[in-house]
């Protein structure tokens, strides 16, 4: 067999017909909540909404709303790092500007 010989997968050399199927694994998702509290200004929100989850004014308004009634709502759903990234920026956020704002991922 040459330097680009058959790998077996196609199962040409047996003589079946399988087909080459490169594994691929999907990745697992994870739910971005953000979590109702007293004190964070609601004007607060909306712009986090925006800047970290990218949403239209609207979108985070209502988002925000949902939150400020139920206690809790979803910003979004991604993959594990994304997720971890946007929960980071959002906690720091908060922090740096001294609200007790908090933003949690769990596993969709
Ligand atoms: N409840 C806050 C207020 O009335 C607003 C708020 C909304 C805070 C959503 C956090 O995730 C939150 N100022």
């Amino acid at each position: 067999m040459g330097p680009e010989g058959d790998d077996g997968k196609s199962g040409f050399e047996s003589g079946t017909a399988t087909k080459v199927r490169p594994k691929t694994k999907r990745p697992s998702l994870y739910r971005v909540l953000l979590l109702n509290d007293d004190y964070t200004p609601q004007e607060f929100v909306v712009l986090v909404l925006q800047d970290v989850f990218n949403k239209s004014r609207d979108d985070a308004f209502q988002i925000m709303m949902h939150v400020h009634q139920k206690g809790v709502g979803e910003c979004g759903v991604y993959p594990y790092e994304v997720a971890e990234t946007k929960v980071t920026r959002v906690m720091d956020t908060a922090r740096k500007n001294q609200h007790p704002l908090q933003c949690v991922m769990e596993k969709q």
